[in-house]
């Protein structure tokens, strides 16, 4: 699924990577003289490395014009290129089928990486090197297993110690679909490593190919083929048999590689396959340093990524999470932190809802024998924070803030819950006096209500006041993605502080980036850069109109995750009324022009327009006054106008 923008380059990149290899495909098998293994090593390598093995097959293999492949592929460094084609065609493949199974198995990281190495060097020994190396030599399969042995070993290692870092940093790294074969950036991060693994094996290749250790690239042309230069000639002069020059016929099979200098050319003819055999004049102190070397470089490859990242984690941990940048990420970070911090993946997302939809829509029960019946449903929806802000949110009732419950003190309650979230969670009313199991913790009071499954709350009310309910599961990551709505409770005897007009204010932190939503948290790298009341950041905030002399009860509630809000309303005090729901006695009543409004916290607060014009209800921390730190139309955030007339 697209959902960032390397997902965007990635299309472009494999795209070109299938272009490049088809036509590599074609022009291998139509007009390249090589023998058939190589021509598919070539093949699986673009695929890989896209345009770069494109460029490889051009520069150092394509026969320019007809008989010249085997000068032109003579040089030291295509030789190079050729012996690490062979090496990396096998290699890679073993590497990216083992990467696949071990993902889809949930096997730890680290573990995978050593799979992994395995799989490469079997594939490379078994079936490249060894076919490749029987085509060239002839001989039996397993004399070629026995002579590819250490080339294969050394080449293997440098391989593995540049691709084994790539996969480990990036796919442990902040974009975790990367572990998952099913998304794209998996098959990203296996490219990448292929490119850099061909580049750390190349120069340890061009040594192999240089002592004679190793076959680089080859010319094949077997009579009456296409490629045999006799017949070409032959057809065009007109008369067959004769065959000129010699060197280039006779389904000879041609190594031009630098480690056989002292055959010639001309030697090459039908049945001399003593001449392509190799005379290593390498030592065994030399052949012993570079196995070493090559080994301690794998070594570090495979070792020195742990100190940096948890390869303790499988992709079934952790695959398909995309981490907020910044977030600091360690090797003992566990995966439940990863999963608690990671974005809202767009494709859970099952509602979109309009831009112009608001939330805290007062919810209508049912009535069944007294009880009063809501029903409440918690999913991933998509919501407009601003006319061009959406966040990917957690909701109650596909709204921001949930649905308000406007609840009597004494209503008999029943709550039907119903969990469309990709993870388990629970309902709490939070201040109310109710039974135990009716409270809602996950794993202390009930059994989490798992993704599709149902709850049901029922309690009599016997408070009143400004209350809110939220969840209580995850509560760091879903209640910091929108899970929380107002419960306003009006007294039975009906006696309360009263103002003409009443506004619920219910605070919450988001962070938006790079096209994700991610839980705001007081974390490195989690700090949230949207702020909204009642689901919307200013100046998409409601405006309250109110005529001079008249007051209002402003609800203040902390449904907030993070900070105290320091909420301060301008043109004079208001009178604080009530505190967490319970109203203050008239001699406890005071005036403020500002309440710290923790989280969970909740006051009432009375305000008289005194004057005309435009009022500021506002947050006082200012960076809460801004949409990801920009100031708009003289705020953002955490920020309300009370427009008050004569
Ligand atoms: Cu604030």
């Amino acid at each position: 699924m697209i959902v960032q923008p390397i997902d965007y380059a990635l299309v472009i990149w494999f795209a070109l990577a299938g272009l490049s290899t088809a036509y590599v495909a074609y022009d291998q098998f139509r007009n390249n003289p090589e023998p058939t293994v190589m021509k598919w090593g070539f093949i699986l390598v673009t695929l890989y490395m896209g345009p770069i093995g494109l460029l490889l097959y051009v520069l150092a293999d394509k026969e320019p014009r007809p008989g010249e492949h085997e000068t032109f592929t003579s040089p030291l460094w295509k030789q190079g290129v050729g012996s690490t084609i062979h090496c990396v065609a096998g290699d890679a493949t073993g590497i990216i089928l083992a990467a696949a199974v071990t993902a889809l198995l949930g096997l730890p990281m680290g573990i995978d990486l050593v799979i992994e190495y395995v799989a490469g060097f079997a594939f490379g020994l078994f079936i490249f090197q060894s076919l490749f190396m029987k085509q060239m030599m002839g001989g039996t399969y397993w004399e070629n297993v026995r002579k590819s042995f250490w080339p294969e070993f050394i080449s293997m290692n440098a391989m593995m110690a540049g691709m084994a870092p790539a996969m480990a940093f990036l796919m442990m790294g902040r974009d975790m679909r990367a572990m998952d074969p099913t998304e794209l950036v998996f098959w990203g991060v296996m490219s990448l490593g292929v490119i850099i693994g061909f580049a750390t094996a190349y120069p340890w290749n061009v040594w192999l190919v240089r002592r004679g250790l190793k076959h680089g690239l080859m010319t094949e042309r077997r009579p009456g083929s296409r490629f045999d230069l006799g017949r070409a000639i032959a057809l065009s002069d007109g008369h067959a048999g004769h065959s000129e020059p010699a060197s280039l016929s006779a389904g000879a099979v041609h190594a031009a590689h630098a480690g056989h200098r002292t055959t010639a050319e001309g030697d090459g003819t039908a049945g001399s396959r003593d001449d392509h055999g190799m005379r290593s004049d390498a030592t065994l102190p030399q052949l012993a340093a570079v196995a070493g070397v090559t080994t301690l470089m794998l070594a570090a490859g495979m070792v020195l990524p742990g100190f940096f990242v948890n390869l303790g984690l499988s992709a079934r941990d952790v695959g398909g999470l995309i981490m907020p940048p910044g977030m600091i990420m360690d090797f003992d970070t566990p995966a439940a932190a990863m999963r608690d911090m990671a974005a809202v993946h767009p494709r859970h997302v099952s509602y979109r809802a309009p831009a112009n939809a608001i939330g805290d829509q007062t919810l209508e029960p049912r009535l069944e024998n007294g009880v009063k019946v809501f029903e409440l449903e918690a999913s991933v929806i998509r919501w407009n924070i601003l006319g061009n802000v959406t966040v990917e949110a957690y909701a109650y009732n596909r709204q921001l803030p949930g649905p308000r419950l406007a609840l009597t003190q004494g209503d008999r309650v029943r709550i039907e819950f119903r969990n469309n979230l990709p993870e388990s969670t629970t309902v709490h009313w939070h201040g109310l006096i109710l039974p135990n199991e009716m409270d809602g913790p996950a794993e202390i009071t009930q059994e989490p209500v798992p993704p599709g499954g149902r709850y049901t709350y029922e309690f009599t009310v016997g408070q009143s006041g400004t209350y809110f309910y939220h969840t209580h599961g995850h509560v760091d990551r879903q209640q910091a993605l929108g899970l929380y709505g107002a419960l306003i409770i009006a007294p039975q005897d009906g006696d309360e502080p009263k103002a003409d007009i009443e506004y619920t204010i219910q605070l919450q932190e988001w962070l938006k980036r790079e096209w994700l939503t991610y839980p705001a948290m007081l974390m490195e790298g989690a700090l949230p850069n949207y702020f909204t009341i009642n689901g919307k950041a200013y100046p998409l905030t409601d405006t309250v109109r109110m005529k001079v002399g008249q007051t209002i009860k402003l609800r203040f509630v902390g449904t907030n995750n993070n900070f105290v809000h320091p909420m301060h309303v301008h043109g004079g005090p208001f009178q604080v009324v009530a505190r967490d729901g319970e109203t203050l006695p008239e001699s406890a009543r005071f005036l403020a022009d500002t309440v710290n409004v923790g989280p969970g916290q909740r006051y009432d607060v009375i305000w008289t327009a005194r004057r005309p014009g435009k009022w500021l209800v506002h947050c006082h921390i200012p960076h809460h006054t801004t949409n990801n730190n920009v100031e708009t139309q003289g705020g953002g955030g955490l920020t309300m106008v009370i427009n008050v007339e004569d």
